[in-house]
């Protein structure tokens, strides 16, 4: 029988919601600073995640506004990733204020992880030094620690929706696809899980809620507090019985769920 041997987690909107008023306050801090009128509002954001990476992020909004002219491609990534390295300074430091904090329920979870033995892992398109600080400020300072793996950024060529990343974390933890959990916030992270044969819940957010999660193993709002408990948006598998309504997302209850998973598709 497949026992659940890891649970993979996305970071930005899974672990915190840190991109209205993170990520987007970063991009803008560095777009001023480098003597650019460009600001992305919260709305207007909201369509630019759409594309994962920043810069990969900025790059699509320079095509979309025709800021872009034949043939300058390697120095305008070049440029871009140098903007993209101040944006990266500007949101530590917004970290480092303890503006943004852990989505209910992440620390409860990974913490009991820890004592049943589950391991944890990151796969995010986001850079590593974003994703460490972000878990010493919001989980724990020593908390980067606590995963065996945190796969972050670059290390892939094709970033979500393409696998890379979840195939990454896959090799070098060195368990199949079958052993695992993924935790993801959107749509493009559920089809990253999805094509490396993951099993994925989704815990939707304000920018990703309308979103397509056709293949998701069940939609939630989020992973639930004992004194908050989470709302299921979507069960496709119909497991939520109505009389044990799930309150909230723990090592027991994903093991039970992990379970009927398995023997749905083996
Ligand atoms: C989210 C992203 C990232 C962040 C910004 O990643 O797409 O690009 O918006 O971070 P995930 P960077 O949901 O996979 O965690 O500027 O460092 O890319
Ligand atoms: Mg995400």
């Amino acid at each position: 029988m497949t026992v659940l041997k890891a649970l993979i987690f996305d970071v930005d909107g899974t672990l915190a919601e840190t991109e209205r008023d993170g990520h987007r306050i970063a991009f803008n801090q560095a777009f001023v600073e480098a003597g650019l009128e460009w600001e992305w509002s919260a709305e207007e954001y909201g369509k630019l995640i759409e594309t994962a990476g920043g810069k990969e992020r900025i790059y699509a909004y320079m095509q979309q506004q025709n800021f872009l002219l034949e043939g300058d491609r390697s120095a305008v990534k070049e440029w871009i990733a140098q903007l993209h390295h101040r944006k990266t300074v500007h949101y530590k430091s917004l970290l480092s204020q303890g503006l943004i904090q852990s989505r209910p329920g992440i620390l409860r979870l990974l913490q009991e992880a820890r004592s049943r033995r589950v391991s944890l892992a990151i796969a995010t398109t986001s850079t590593l030094p974003n994703v460490s600080a972000l878990l010493q400020t919001t989980i724990a300072s020593d908390s980067p620690h606590w995963f065996r793996l945190i796969a972050a950024g670059d290390v892939v060529p094709h970033k979500k929706p393409a696998p890379d990343i979840y195939h990454y974390v896959l090799a070098h933890l060195g368990l199949s696809a079958q052993e695992c959990i993924v935790f993801e916030d959107s749509h493009q992270g559920l089809m990253a899980a999805q094509g490396a044969g993951l099993k994925t819940i989704v815990t939707v957010n304000a920018y990703t809620q309308a979103q397509d999660f056709t293949g998701a193993a069940l939609v939630l709002n989020h992973l639930g507090e004992p004194d908050y408990p989470c709302k299921v948006l979507q069960d496709p598998l119909g497991y939520i019985q109505k009389d044990t309504p799930l309150e909230r997302v723990t090592i027991a209850w994903l093991r039970d769920f992990f379970d009927f998973l398995t023997r749905l598709r083996p």
